[in-house]
C-alpha cells in the first residue's frame, strides 16, 4: 500500500507530513494513514506534541474531488468519513499543531480546525470553498469555524466559497500566528503548548444565530442555503448533534444535479488540457508577443499578453489606428484602477509593456505572432504572408478568426504546420475561453504549446476542429436560430430571452444579439447567399431588423430599444414585425410555453453538439462543456450543455428531437450520437 503519510521527530516533536502529489488532497486512504501517524506518534512516550504539514507548496487542498464522482456513480464506498477521523485527531491527548503554507481548503481546513493550534504562512490561503462544487463543509468545519470566527462570518466564508490568506486569518482568530516559515514556528508553537486546546469546547458567542447579508444570486444555490444552515446547527444543537445534521446535508448535496455539474466543471477545466495525442508540453518561454491589427480583438488580446507579464509589439498600418488602439488600451486599465481591481503602478507597468509600432522590424524576436485584423479571409492571408516573411522560425503563427477556414489561412505561409487558430472572445483580456483551432497542417507540438500557454495567459484552452463556426459559435448558430424561429411562431421576445435567463443563461439569446451587433451575421448572410440550401427554413426577423438600421445596442435599437446608458425597454413595433413576418412567410402562430422555448433553444444546441463529436470537431463532451461555461455564459451549475442533457437524461432529449423533428421537420433529424447516447 503506497505511503502518503510519514513522521518524522525534531527532538521531542513528531512531525507528521501528508505527501500526496499533485495538492495533498485527502481521500480514504491519506485520511486513514494521517490518524494512524499521529495516534503512533501520540502513544510515543518520547513525544511531547506533535505538528502536522504538507509537503510540497501546500497543506492540503481539500477532499479528493475524483473520489467525490467516484461515490455518486456507485464506483467507490458512499462513507465519507473524515469527519469522525478529525473528530478522533481532536481528541489526541497531546497538543496538535497544525503548520499551513499554500492552500488549507475544504476538507484541508477542516482538518486545521481540527487540531488545537495553526501557524499559517502570510499568504497562506485558508477558505471552504465546497460551495464553488455544489457541496458544503462535511468533515466539521460549519461547527468549528464559529467557534473561532463567529458564526455571522463563518456562514459567510462557507456560503461564498471565497478564502481568505494567512494574515487576515490571524486578525479573525482562525490561527494563532503567522509565520513565512510555518513548520518552525509550529514546531516552535508545539513545544510552548501546554495541552491540547480544542475548539469543540470553545464556546460560540451568546444570542441567535444572524444569518449573513448575502446577494441573492448566492442564496440561489441549494448548497449556500446549506452551508448557512449547518453553520446555524452550531448555535442550536450540541456539538454532536450539529456533525451529525451537518452531515446529513452535505449527503443531500453530493448526490444534487447542482454538484454533480461544478464538479464537472471543476475536472473539466483541468480535463480540457489533456488532449489524446496533443503532447504535455511546458508553456514556451515567449517574452514578446506581436500582435498584427489594434481593433477591438487585438487591443484586448495586447492586454492579455500585457497583464501575463510579456511584453507587446502593438502593429498598425496608420499612426491614428496605432493612437486609438492605445488610447483604448489606456481607458482600459484606467477604468481598472479606478475600481480598485489593480494599482495605478500596476496599470502604468502593464500599459508600458505594449509598444505601438508600424512595421514588421522586431517581429523576428517575438515567441508568437498573433494576427487579429479583420474578418476577411484575402486580408489574413495577405497578413499571414507579410508575417511569414518577418516571424522567426519556430514562432508560433496564431489567427484570431472566430469563423473563416484555418487552413485556407495557413496556405497563405510556408510553414503551415505553425499555424494555429487562436479564437478569444470580446472582450478578449476579460473572457476565459480560447479555443485553439487545429487545422490539418497544425504540429501537434503547436497545439500542446498553445494551451500551456492559454493557462499562462490565465485563459482555459479549448482544442477545436476546424470548420465553419468552430465549436462554440456553430453550436450558438442553431441556439440563436431557433429562438428567431420561436417568435416567428409566436412566442414573445421577452419570454424567449426569460426563459433562458430563467434556466441560468447569463443572457437571452435574443439580447446577446443585440449586445454583439445584428449587422454581422447579416452582412455574413449575404456573403453566402448563394450557398442556402433551397426548401430549408431560414430566421428571417434578424434581417428585417438590420434593413430597418436596427443593429442592436450600438443603434439604439435592435431586439429591443436601448437608451444612452443602454437601458433596455421592450419594443411593441418589433413584436407587430414579429406578427407581419409570419403572415408573409404563412408561419401560423400560437402561444408558446417556457418550457418549450426552454427545450427548443437548448437541444437546437444540444443536437448540434451531439454532430459536432461525431465529425470529430470537439474530441470530447467535456470540450464543449467547457467552452459554454467559460465562453457563452453557460450555468456552470448545470455542468454545460451535454452534461446538462446527460443530467436531465439523454431518452428524454432524444424524444424532444423526435417531437420536434415530426412538427418542423429536418433541422430536427436527431444527431446519430443522440441516438446512441439515448440508447434509443
Ligand atoms: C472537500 O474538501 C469536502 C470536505 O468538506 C470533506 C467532506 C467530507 N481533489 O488547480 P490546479 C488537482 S471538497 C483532487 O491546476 P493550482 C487538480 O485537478 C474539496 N484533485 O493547480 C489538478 O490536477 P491535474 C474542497 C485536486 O496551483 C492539480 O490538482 N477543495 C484537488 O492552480 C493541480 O490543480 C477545493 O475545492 C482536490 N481537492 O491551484 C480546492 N484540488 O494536475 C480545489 C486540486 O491532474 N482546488 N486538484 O490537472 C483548488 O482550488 C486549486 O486546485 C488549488 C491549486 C488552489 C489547490
Amino acid at each position: 500500500m503506497p505511503d502518503f503519510v510519514h513522521a518524522s521527530r525534531e527532538g521531542s516533536i513528531a512531525i507528521v507530513t501528508i505527501d500526496h502529489p499533485p495538492v495533498n488532497a485527502i481521500n480514504p486512504l491519506v485520511a486513514r494513514q494521517i490518524q494512524a501517524r499521529v495516534a503512533e506518534a501520540m502513544a510515543d512516550p518520547g513525544v511531547a506534541a506533535v505538528v502536522l504539514t504538507g509537503a510540497g507548496r501546500n497543506f492540503i487542498a481539500g477532499y479528493d474531488i475524483k473520489e467525490f464522482v467516484r461515490i455518486t456513480s456507485g464506483a467507490a464506498d458512499a462513507d465519507v468519513d473524515l469527519g469522525g477521523i478529525l473528530d478522533r485527531l481532536e481528541m489526541s491527548p497531546k497538543p496538535l499543531v497544525a503548520a499551513i503554507r499554500g492552500a488549507a481548503l475544504g476538507g484541508g481546513l477542516e482538518t486545521a480546525l481540527a487540531c488545537h493550534y495553526r501557524v499559517a504562512a502570510p499568504d497562506a490561503q485558508l477558505g471552504q470553498p465546497e460551495v464553488k462544487l455544489g457541496l458544503i463543509p462535511g468533515a466539521g468545519g460549519p461547527q468549528r469555524l464559529p467557534r473561532l470566527v463567529g458564526s455571522q462570518l463563518a456562514a459567510k466564508m462557507c456560503a461564498n466559497g471565497d478564502s481568505i490568506t494567512g494574515a487576515a486569518a490571524k486578525e479573525l482568530g482562525l490561527v494563532d500566528e503567522v509565520a513565512d516559515d510555518p513548520l518552525a514556528a509550529a514546531i516552535a508553537l508545539a513545544g510552548r503548548a501546554s495541552g491540547p486546546r480544542r475548539v469543540r469546547d470553545m464556546c460560540l458567542e451568546p444570542g441567535a444565530f444572524a444569518a449573513p447579508a448575502l446577494p441573492e444570486k448566492v442564496l440561489e444555490r441549494m448548497a449556500a442555503r446549506h452551508a448557512i444552515a449547518a453553520v446555524e446547527c452550531a448555535h442550536r444543537l450540541t456539538f454532536e448533534a450539529g456533525l451529525a445534521e451537518e452531515a446529513r446535508l452535505f449527503r443531500e448535496c453530493l448526490y444534487s444535479d447542482e454538484s454533480k455539474a461544478l464538479i464537472h466543471v471543476f475536472l473539466g477545466e483541468r480535463e480540457v488540457a489533456k488532449v489524446p495525442g496533443i503532447p504535455a508540453v511546458p508553456a514556451p518561454a515567449v517574452k514578446l508577443a506581436a500582435i498584427v491589427g489594434g481593433g477591438t480583438m487585438g487591443v484586448g488580446i495586447a492586454m492579455t499578453y500585457a497583464n501575463a507579464g510579456i511584453g507587446v509589439l502593438l502593429k498598425e498600418t496608420t499612426g491614428e489606428a496605432l493612437d486609438r488602439a492605445m488610447a483604448a488600451i489606456r481607458g482600459n486599465y484606467d477604468a481598472s484602477a479606478a475600481k480598485g481591481r489593480i494599482s495605478k503602478e500596476e496599470a502604468g507597468r502593464r500599459i508600458a509593456r505594449i509598444q505601438p509600432v508600424l512595421d514588421y522590424e522586431r517581429f523576428a524576436e517575438a515567441g508568437i505572432v498573433v494576427e487579429a485584423v479583420f474578418e476577411d479571409m484575402d486580408l489574413k492571408r495577405a497578413v499571414l504572408a507579410e508575417i511569414d516573411a518577418a516571424a522567426a522560425p519556430d514562432a508560433i503563427l496564431a489567427t484570431n478568426t472566430s469563423s473563416l477556414d484555418i487552413d485556407r489561412i495557413a496556405s497563405a505561409v510556408r510553414r503551415p504546420e505553425r499555424v494555429v487558430g487562436h479564437h478569444f472572445f470580446s472582450p478578449a483580456h476579460v473572457m476565459r475561453l480560447l479555443e485553439i483551432v487545429r487545422g490539418k497542417e497544425t504540429a501537434p507540438e503547436v497545439i500542446g504549446a498553445s494551451l500551456a500557454l492559454a493557462r499562462k495567459l490565465g485563459k482555459v484552452g479549448v482544442v477545436v476542429g476546424n470548420c465553419k463556426g468552430f465549436v462554440g459559435n456553430r453550436m450558438f448558430h442553431c441556439y440563436r436560430r431557433e429562438a428567431q424561429f420561436l417568435v416567428e411562431e409566436g412566442a414573445g421576445i421577452q419570454d424567449v430571452d426569460a426563459a433562458l435567463t430563467e434556466f441560468g443563461m447569463a443572457m437571452g439569446p435574443l439580447s446577446v444579439g443585440d449586445l454583439a451587433g445584428l449587422d454581422i451575421g447579416w452582412r455574413i448572410r449575404q456573403q453566402h447567399r448563394h450557398l442556402e440550401k433551397p426548401g430549408v427554413r431560414k430566421p428571417l426577423m434578424e434581417d428585417r431588423l438590420c434593413e430597418m438600421g436596427r443593429f442592436g445596442q450600438k443603434t439604439g435599437a435592435g431586439w429591443y430599444l436601448y437608451d444612452a446608458t443602454r437601458k433596455r425597454t421592450s419594443d411593441p413595433q418589433v413584436e407587430v414585425l414579429a406578427a407581419e413576418v409570419a403572415a408573409a412567410a404563412g408561419i401560423e402562430r400560437r402561444q408558446i410555453s417556457r418550457d418549450e422555448i426552454r427545450d427548443r433553444c437548448l437541444l437546437a444546441l444540444i443536437n448540434e453538439g451531439c454532430r459536432i463529436l461525431e465529425e470529430g470537431i470537439a474530441a470530447r463532451p467535456v470540450d464543449i462543456d467547457i467552452i459554454y461555461v467559460t465562453g457563452y455564459g453557460f450555468p456552470a451549475w448545470r455542468g454545460g450543455p451535454m452534461k446538462y442533457a446527460e443530467l436531465s437524461g439523454w431518452r428524454r432529449a432524444y424524444d424532444r428531437v423526435r417531437e420536434f423533428e415530426s412538427r418542423h421537420g429536418e433541422l430536427w433529424t436527431p444527431a446519430a450520437r443522440l441516438l446512441e447516447l439515448a440508447g434509443a
